[in-house]
């Protein structure tokens, strides 16, 4: 029997193209896509769409059964940046919607949950090179603690419940298609949309500061193939550490020059750079190698060629229909 999909979250930077994505695999009838809001008209105008709020249960649940859903992705959250100026609405919307997907999974009303966690899980007393699975976690955003929480209800529904569910430690994740929303890792997508409108950009974090990150494309496979794999391949039930690169924001640059040879750079590190600070410059994410099988395909060279590309033909079809 094929599954019948929930997207919480969808237009976001990383539910947007998960949306696509399953769409192209399971059917468009078979993925339907949620949000609070409908600013992402491409995806609302991409196939079956509803507006809904991650925070109602009766709403979560009422969606659920209309649609005979048996797997959700859980993509709603307030992440880093956005969290530290609204730490209470970062901590009901991040947990709230945890507890909803995992309760209607308890209740077998659904069978199968992805729910991300992120690199924001560690903190300052976190080894900072090639971090481990298992090491200190002392995170200091509130999206941190958010996510820290929630793999340890997420081990806890497994063990207690049998509740199948699935989480990936997300880095910085690269893409083209959707902004993404109040990280830390945001400059490094806001970066290549500058370089290809203004060719010059301000950067909110220090030169040096180096972030584990990944394109789009590969977080796309990973959250597929972590789906698809067998229930007992998946020995982690908080999360999985999870790496493809890592670079920092003059890297980044020196990439684009070498398309964009008069693109120019400068620095003012704002709160963020705290946050940047407390986190890891890269990730040793072997039990996701070993268990599910995970590899990254795509290198900063690779990324920046892309990004460049694409967003090339991006703004220059806005600039042509704005004529
Ligand atoms: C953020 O910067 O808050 C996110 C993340 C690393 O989880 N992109």
């Amino acid at each position: 029997m094929s599954s019948k999909i929930l997207i919480i979250g969808a237009g976001g930077q990383i539910g947007s193209e998960l949306t696509y994505k399953l769409r192209q695999m399971y059917g468009e009838e078979n993925v339907i896509a949620t949000d609070i809001n409908r600013n992402n008209s491409d995806l609302v105008n991409s196939g079956t769409f509803k507006t809904l709020d991650a925070k109602d249960y009766e709403g979560v649940k009422k969606c659920v059964e209309m649609y005979n859903i048996d797997t959700v992705y859980l993509m709603a959250a307030m992440l880093s940046a956005t969290g530290e100026k609204f730490p209470e609405e970062a901590w009901n919307l991040n947990m709230d919607s945890l507890f909803h997907v995992l309760n209607l999974a308890k209740d077998k009303i659904i069978k199968k949950i992805f729910w991300p966690s992120s690199i924001a899980v560690f903190g300052p007393t976190t080894p900072t090179e090639y971090t481990p699975q298992y090491t200190t976690m002392e995170p200091t955003t509130v999206y941190g603690i958010t996510k820290q929480v929630g793999e340890r209800w997420c081990e806890y529904y497994f063990n207690k419940y049998n509740v199948d569910v699935r989480s990936i430690r997300y880095p910085g994740i690269i893409s083209w298609k959707t902004m993404p929303g109040g990280g830390t890792t945001d400059y490094a997508v806001e970066i290549y949309h500058e370089a290809v409108k203004t060719k010059q950009y301000k950067c909110f974090l220090k030169e040096d500061t180096e972030l584990p990150m990944m394109f789009m494309d590969d977080a796309i496979k990973a959250t597929i193939n972590i789906m698809m794999a067998r229930a007992k391949d998946i020995k982690i039930r908080s999360s999985y550490n999870m790496a493809a690169i890592s670079f920092t924001p003059k890297e980044v640059a020196e990439s684009i020059k070498k398309h964009i040879p008069e693109f120019e750079i400068n620095y003012a590190p704002d709160y963020r750079q705290d946050i940047a600070n407390s986190w890891p410059k890269s990730i040793n994410d072997s039990y996701a190698r070993q268990d599910w099988k995970w590899k990254h395909s795509f290198l900063l060279e690779d990324i920046t060629e892309e990004m460049l590309f694409q967003l090339g033909k991006k703004y220059s079809t806005i600039l042509k229909t704005s004529q």
